[in-house]
């Protein structure tokens, strides 16, 4: 084992420029450099990528989802074929999501109580139950690294009162989930803040969590429908509420102006589908913006779809083979314009951990918006 291996999960904050952080978590199958971001590979795949793939974009970690592999293939079979690690052959740090959330978005009769929520799986109507416990439990199974609470996340709007009961049965919950986790070293618990866009429901869930104790602390209940000057606002306060020398998580953001917004806030972790899924439907995240492949103009066009990447979409293919290969529905553009995404988002957040290390993330952000601002040329 080499040096920078380790047999506990640890959180070490290297540097700040303004409430922007950058650090190393340290855990037994390896380091996540924050901030972080983590591509979502949710049925045990990031969908047309393979793993060393994902890891070349310079991913430190992945996202899978408790809900789905619970149903397809179960988490009892992916424990006796060694683990989700063993399993999808990615033997980096794996957090898994606890379940909740998904079951509110993709199954069918849902039931919420006290107890947890009972579903019927969107793959096959079979009847199941999640709670704290079994969440726990079946990311035990998977083999999860970091462990999330189970939680109940309100769409918003909704009214404040629904969102203070839900914030205090999570809370209820987060507690029941630190209790059936246990002790297990080197794997980590975090828990998740709730509370909608209030500010005094967010300080009390914020020190509920903290009562308990987590090896980090995530923001959820964001990017749920309250557009992103309503989530810049509450992220304004919600990272400083939450234990300074433990990891922080934005939960299921973004696009990358949210990113980097969330970043300069005090984030160090986030997800998204977004580059993922956005390649397979010919959309490209560059330094300049969105680029739609699809559209007519890149038909003809010889050059990259951005001259300064160096994935292989770019450093090897035209706009116009992009289109093409779009346009035809070959598998290659899925793989191709996910990889540039991955590579992108990858790389947005490594110039975010130089910049803070090095103290100028202000001139970082001005430039960051700047080329934006200049559009796809
Ligand atoms: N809770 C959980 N997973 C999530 C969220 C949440 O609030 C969100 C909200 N953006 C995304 N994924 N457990
Ligand atoms: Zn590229």
């Amino acid at each position: 084992m080499s040096a920078a291996m380790t047999e506990r999960f640890s959180y070490s904050l290297n540097a700040t420029d303004g409430k922007a952080r950058t650090g190393v978590i340290s855990t037994p199958r390896g380091e996540i450099r924050t901030p972080a971001f983590m591509p979502v590979g949710t049925a045990a795949t990031v969908k047309a990528m393979l793993p060393e793939s994902v890891a070349a974009t310079g991913a430190d970690i992945l996202l899978g989802n408790t809900y789905h592999l619970m149903l397809r293939p179960g988490a009892e079979r992916v424990e006796r074929l060694g683990g989700l690690h063993r399993f999808m052959n990615w033997d980096k740090p794996i957090l898994t999501d606890s379940g909740g959330f998904q079951v509110m978005s993709l199954a069918e009769l849902r039931k919420l109580t006290e107890e947890g929520v009972t579903f019927r799986s969107h793959v096959d109507g079979s009847k199941h139950v999640l709670s704290p416990e079994t969440s726990m439990e079946i990311q035990r199974q998977l083999g999860s690294d970091i462990v999330m609470c189970f939680d109940e996340c309100p769409a918003l709007p909704a009214d404040e009162t629904t969102v203070a009961q839900s914030m205090r049965l999570s809370m209820r919950w987060a507690q029941r989930s630190r209790d059936a986790f246990g002790d297990r070293p080197g794997h980590a618990l975090f828990g998740i803040q709730q509370g909608g866009v209030t500010e005094d429901l967010r300080g009390e869930s914020a020190e509920a969590l903290t009562a308990i104790g987590f090896d980090g602390y995530a923001i959820g209940g964001l990017a749920v429908g309250e557009g992103q000057e309503a989530m810049f606002g509450v992220l304004d306060y919600a990272p400083g509420m939450l234990p300074e020398d433990k990891p922080r998580y934005l939960m299921g953001v973004g696009k990358p102006d949210d990113i980097v917004g969330a970043v300069k806030r005090g984030v160090d972790m986030m997800d998204c589908v977004l580059p993922s899924r956005s390649g397979r439907t010919g959309q490209a995240w560059t330094r300049r913006g969105q680029v739609n492949i699809k559209n007519a103009r890149h038909a003809d066009d010889p050059r990259p779809l951005d001259e300064a990447c160096a994935c292989p979409a770019c450093t090897g293919y035209s706009r116009a083979y992009l289109h093409h290969v779009f346009r035809a529905g070959e598998m290659i553009s899925g793989m191709l314009l996910t990889w540039h995404n991955l590579h992108y988002y990858q790389e947005l957040m490594s110039h975010m951990r130089a910049a803070i290390a090095e103290g100028r993330f202000t001139a970082f952000e001005a430039q960051f918006h700047a080329l934006r601002a200049e559009g796809d040329i």
